[in-house]
């Protein structure tokens, strides 16, 4: 397998999870200059001009949490997602969705710097809805955890969420409550994160 990546990107939350998965030696990483990403070669992996995309047998796969969905099936023994009869994969899927859908797209938005007037008159058709929902929602999920969002056995989306809010935090896009920082730090207390910076950064 081949990613394509680049340090300054979200590509860097897929690292700690090959390392999670023990698959390091099997992907080879290939940094692009994002100015290289309008390239003929690369726009014919990746249409959106964007990384990262992780290319499988031909297969290109984008959209981060989508590599972190496709790996964690492709290596199901190693226990980083539900069985496909498990009621506990919906809960998985959610949460993958949720953090590529609303919190993905409420990240954006607030970096754009709309107003909150602005947003509070669009906040029924906005995805997201509001703010307060997005933060209620990861509060309520968190606080529900056990220790981790699907019980006792961890999942690429427990990787995922805490990889993403620790980003959307660093950028000081989210703030970091108390309420997420027993999660963040049971992840940041993982093997495959030990002396990786922008991990232990928060
Ligand atoms: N929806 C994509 C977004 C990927 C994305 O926005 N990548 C940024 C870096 S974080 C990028 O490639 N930027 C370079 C550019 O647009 O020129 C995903 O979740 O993977």
């Amino acid at each position: 397998m081949k990613l394509y990546s680049n340090v300054h990107s979200r590509g860097i939350t897929v690292l700690p999870f090959l390392k999670e998965l023990d698959i390091e030696d099997q992907v080879e990483i290939i940094h692009i200059e994002y100015a290289d990403l309008a390239e003929a070669e690369y726009l014919a992996l990746n249409p959106m001009g964007k990384v990262p995309f992780l290319v499988d047998q031909g297969s290109v796969i984008s959209e981060t949490p989508a590599i972190f969905a496709y790996l964690a099936d492709k290596y199901l023994e190693k226990g980083f997602a539900p069985a496909f009869n498990d009621p506990k994969r919906g809960e998985y899927l959610k949460w993958l969705f949720f953090c590529h859908g609303p919190l993905t797209e409420f990240m954006d938005v607030k970096s754009l710097g709309i107003s909150e007037q602005q947003l509070e008159t669009r906040k029924r058709s906005l995805g997201f809805g509001t703010e307060a929902s997005i933060y209620r929602f990861i509060k309520v999920g968190l606080a529900q955890a056990k220790p981790y969002l699907l019980g006792n056995q961890i999942s690429a989306a427990d990787l995922f969420l805490a990889y993403w809010l620790i980003y959307a935090i660093s950028f000081k896009i989210v703030p970091y409550f108390d309420e997420f920082k027993p999660f963040i730090q049971l992840i940041q207390s993982r093997d495959a994160v030990q002396g990786v910076e922008w991990v232990q950064a928060l």
